[in-house]
């Protein structure tokens, strides 16, 4: 049963990023244990980290999933990997297809290869402002609105790049 709710982080920097993420909202559409919920407009955002590297496209969505957290993380990144991820070991660097958990239904872990909600989720204004465009009403997990952080966060550089492709929604949600 598709009854877990999670959140997942897009970025994209290589490769013709707004394709990118247009085919991996397609593939996690299409995913028999996913059920794509809604995904927020794409936008433009200045690299964190490294600035020698080109602008990231970035986005959220939110599924409906019957696996468990780690079995998602393995899921997107095979999806990641069929899209041509290479990781070359350097951190923040540039990527074709980049998929982060950033919650999943509330639950706080921390293990290796795992932490939720994700570690860097609330200083990232190409995180907080597609969230918050989905589910203004989110508490985080230290119980304040995201409103909150969003309100926080610095916007420099970050802008909507295209009109929401509804299709995309549409198609992918029938399971
Ligand atoms: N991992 C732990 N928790 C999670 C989680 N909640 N979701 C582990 C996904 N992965 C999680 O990730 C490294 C390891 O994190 C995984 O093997 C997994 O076990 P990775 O995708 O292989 O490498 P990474 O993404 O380079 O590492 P990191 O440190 O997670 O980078 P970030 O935080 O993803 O940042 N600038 C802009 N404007 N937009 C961006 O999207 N992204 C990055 C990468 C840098 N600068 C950016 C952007
Ligand atoms: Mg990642």
């Amino acid at each position: 049963m598709l009854s877990d709710i999670a959140y997942i982080g897009l970025g994209s920097n290589l490769g013709a990023p707004v394709k990118q993420l247009e085919q991996a909202l397609g593939a996690i559409g299409q995913h028999s244990q996913m059920t794509l919920v809604s995904h927020s407009h794409f936008y433009s955002s200045l690299p964190m980290g490294p600035q020698d590297q080109p602008d990231y496209v970035n986005a959220v969505c939110k599924i409906k999933t019957s696996m468990q957290p780690q079995e998602l993380l393995a899921t997107l990144q095979i999806i990641e990997n069929q899209q041509g991820r290479e990781r070359l070991g350097d951190r923040w660097g540039p990527r074709t297809l980049d998929l982060d958990i950033l919650l999943y239904n509330d639950l706080v872990l921390k293990t290796k290869h795992l932490t939720l909600p994700h570690y860097g989720m609330q200083e990232r204004e190409f995180v907080l402002v597609p969230l918050f465009e989905l589910s203004p009403d989110l508490t985080m997990q230290d119980g304040r609105p995201l409103a909150n952080w969003v309100a926080k966060c610095n916007l420099e550089g970050l802008y909507r790049i295209n009109p929401k492709v509804s299709s995309l929604t549409t198609s992918a949600s029938v399971t």
